[in-house]
């Protein structure tokens, strides 16, 4: 029954040419060279981190796995939501362990799902609509950062932001993000977040620099968007792919370094860049988590933590938090 699936794109119809141009715009023209995380998801980019996620270094997506297959029932019965609405929930895979639990629970009556990818929001509304015949799915094309669009949901909601997405917001951006969620959600709806821990050094470095070489292609990728979308001659080719931990800010960066001095042109910015040699161009920040300063931000963002879970091996956290 289709008339159960909703498919709202929000998107402003530039959003990908004015977003994208302003992003590189800015990132390629100060220093250190930036470009935000959130431009290596096209379509090949979503495949490759499809890929990472069953990777044997990257452990995030099977340690949060884990903490929700355990502990699913007891959030359907803290939450007792009647919408589960998920940020940047992309294929929606974990979500089935949330929505067999809420559904078994008897409350939930909406699935509402925000991503910036339409394809991908559509493919996984119509499995989710196929496979819980009972659940409404309302499916938003946004981005969160500038849209949250949690309107007229039905109470109690449960926001879910999994898979440590937080993680590549610096600290500022995190508690403006928690501000604005707090803000709104009301008194009976909460948060749930994955974040990832801080742990040893080479485990960490290894997650985002697999043996096969996956990362650094969905690292690389990224390029690939920018030659195609802007017309950008960028040479995938000579430049590395590099993963460092820097402990001063407790997390991973990304970070493609020019092999060599280079030139590389994106045309519809008529923009030149020159590289030196050695020189990063910084793709993603990953951060780490303490249980300390998490509860400290989530609280000046509104927030005060209920429930923490952790995988047996205490790589990865699940929490809830109310506003
Ligand atoms: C989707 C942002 C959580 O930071 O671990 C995986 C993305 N980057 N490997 C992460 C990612 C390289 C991932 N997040």
């Amino acid at each position: 029954n289709e008339s159960r699936l909703t498919l709202d794109d929000r998107l402003p119809a530039d959003y990908f040419s004015s977003t994208l141009r302003a992003d590189v715009l800015r990132g390629l023209t100060t220093t250190p060279r930036t470009l935000p995380p959130k431009w290596f998801y096209d379509k090949r980019g979503s495949d490759l981190f499809e890929q990472i996620t069953r990777l044997p270094e990257y452990y995030p997506t099977r340690a949060e796995q884990e903490i929700l297959t355990r502990r699913a029932p007891e959030i359907a019965t803290l939450t007792r939501a009647a919408t589960l609405i998920e940020l940047g929930s992309g294929s929606s895979r974990k979500t089935r362990l949330l929505l067999d639990a809420l559904t078994a629970g008897g409350t939930l009556r909406r699935y509402a799902p925000l991503d910036v990818s339409a394809s991908a929001l559509a493919e996984a509304g119509r499995a989710i609509c196929r496979d819980y015949p009972d659940l409404e799915v309302a499916a938003t094309v946004a981005d969160f950062e500038t849209d949250l669009a949690l309107s007229d949901e039905p109470g109690p909601r449960l926001l879910a932001f999994l898979g440590s997405t937080i993680g590549n917001f610096d600290a500022d951006q995190r508690i403006a993000f928690y501000r604005t969620l707090s803000r709104a959600l009301s008194g009976d709806d909460m948060l749930l977040l994955g974040a990832d821990l801080v742990k040893d050094r080479d485990v960490l470095v290894r997650a985002y620099d697999d043996a096969a070489g996956v990362t650094a292609e969905f690292n690389k990728n990224v390029l690939h968007v920018l030659n195609r979308e802007l017309g950008a001659d960028f040479d995938p080719d000579a430049f590395d792919h590099v993963a460092v931990w820097n402990a001063d800010f407790e997390r991973v960066e990304m970070r493609l370094r020019a092999r060599a001095a280079q030139t590389a042109k994106i045309r519809d910015l008529d923009l030149t860049v020159d590289f030196a040699p050695g020189e990063d161009l910084r793709t993603e920040i990953s951060c780490k988590f303490r249980r300390e300063t998490l509860t400290a931000e989530l609280r000046e963002g509104g927030f005060t933590l209920r429930h923490w879970w952790t995988d047996p091996a205490t790589r990865f956290a699940l929490l809830l938090a109310v506003p």
